[in-house]
């Protein structure tokens, strides 16, 4: 056994004297220094030694490792780290990577493309108009007297005495018919700011569509055909459409717009938003000859739409950016 010992200690030192570059020395290592490696190996011996030859051998075993061991560390300073150097750049480029986070178009968005689609179809033109608004757009000429009550400081945002964030998409109606010469035909979406108290279906901020066609000889018969096409384009053929008497002052008659639908197979009717046949007051205002011009409009909540369409349950999700509730659209 020490004979064999011997042989062990000659064998590792010749193999590590012809050890020349670092690759050949971490070979070294692994066969004789290495968890497998053959002095590891040689520790078995000792369970076969006899009683007086197990302190001797034990001795050569531990005095061969530290031996090698020193030898081997001074050749690792001469030829430097014997670890297998990976050459080229630390990461392995042929992995796939990371698949990079897509974005996509928010839900609010989507339905905004669509709704410009579908009423774009039925001819009409995309208008727009600024979130700041002055009092003469948001009130005056859309026939709101200063003593209405949607005029109360407390339901508005004003920024000074005349100056508002608009309540209404309306105000674009407005600003269309100031420009351009009748016939028009548009819709304008955007956002629109009320203090109201936010809950489910509330929010200080949310957005509007706005209808407006005026030409000669328009009726409510249009108004509810368009509004049907644009429910049934929307929400399905089964979609049904009913419009309940109401009051704003900038339309003469008034309606509300609901539309009825079954949501996880509950059926209700929804209100989306208002209505009606432009005052005259209105095109007033703008220069339009109400005695030959006639017009319809409306003002639908695109929330409330998106929600229906998607049985979304609470408005705030919209804009908590929440990727798990946006990534569903
Ligand atoms: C109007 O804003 C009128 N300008 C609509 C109109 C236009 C009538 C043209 C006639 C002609 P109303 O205040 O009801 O109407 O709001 C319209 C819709 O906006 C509501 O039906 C609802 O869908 C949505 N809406 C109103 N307040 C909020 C709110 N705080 N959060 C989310 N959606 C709202």
């Amino acid at each position: 056994m020490v004979q064999q010992l011997e042989q062990l200690e000659a064998e590792a030192k010749a193999a590590l004297s012809e050890v020349s570059d670092a690759p050949a020395l971490e070979r070294f290592r692994i066969d004789y220094l290495g968890p497998k490696g053959k002095l590891k190996s040689a520790m078995s011996w000792l369970k076969d030694a006899s009683p007086e030859d197990k302190p001797k051998l034990g001795q050569g075993l531990n005095q061969l490792k530290q031996q090698l061991e020193g030898e081997f560390k001074q050749k690792q300073e001469t030829l430097g780290d014997a670890k297998p150097r990976v050459t080229g750049p630390a990461i392995d480029v042929t992995e796939p990577g990371d698949p990079p986070r897509m974005g996509r178009v928010h839900v609010l968005r989507q339905v905004i493309d669509e709704l410009i689609e579908v009423f774009g179809r039925m001819g009409f033109d995309v208008a727009e108009g600024p979130e700041l608004e002055d009092e003469q757009h948001n009130f005056v000429d859309l026939n709101i007297p200063p003593e209405h009550p949607a005029r109360d400081p407390l339901d508005n945002f004003y920024l000074d005495a005349t100056h508002l964030l608009r309540t209404q998409t309306s105000t674009v109606q407005i600003r269309v018919m100031e420009q351009t010469p009748p016939p028009v035909r548009i819709v304008s979406l955007g956002r629109v700011y009320r203090p109201d108290t936010h809950d489910a279906t509330h929010s200080s901020m949310f957005h509007q569509i706005e209808g407006l066609y005026v030409n000669e000889k328009v009726t409510m018969v249009d108004l509810k055909s368009t509004l049907m096409q644009f429910a049934h384009a929307f929400f399905g053929k089964d979609a049904e459409v009913r419009l309940r008497p109401s009051y704003f002052p900038f339309t003469e008659p008034s309606a509300e717009l609901d539309i009825k639908m079954t949501v996880r197979g509950k059926t209700e009717w929804v209100e989306l938003g208002g209505c009606g046949m432009v005052d005259p007051n209105v095109f007033e205002a703008v220069g339009y000859d109400p005695e030959k011009w006639t017009g319809f409009a409306f003002g639908l909540g695109i929330e409330r739409i998106a929600m229906k369409r998607y049985g979304i349950g609470d408005i705030r999700w919209f804009y908590e950016n929440d990727t798990r509730f946006l990534s569903q659209f």
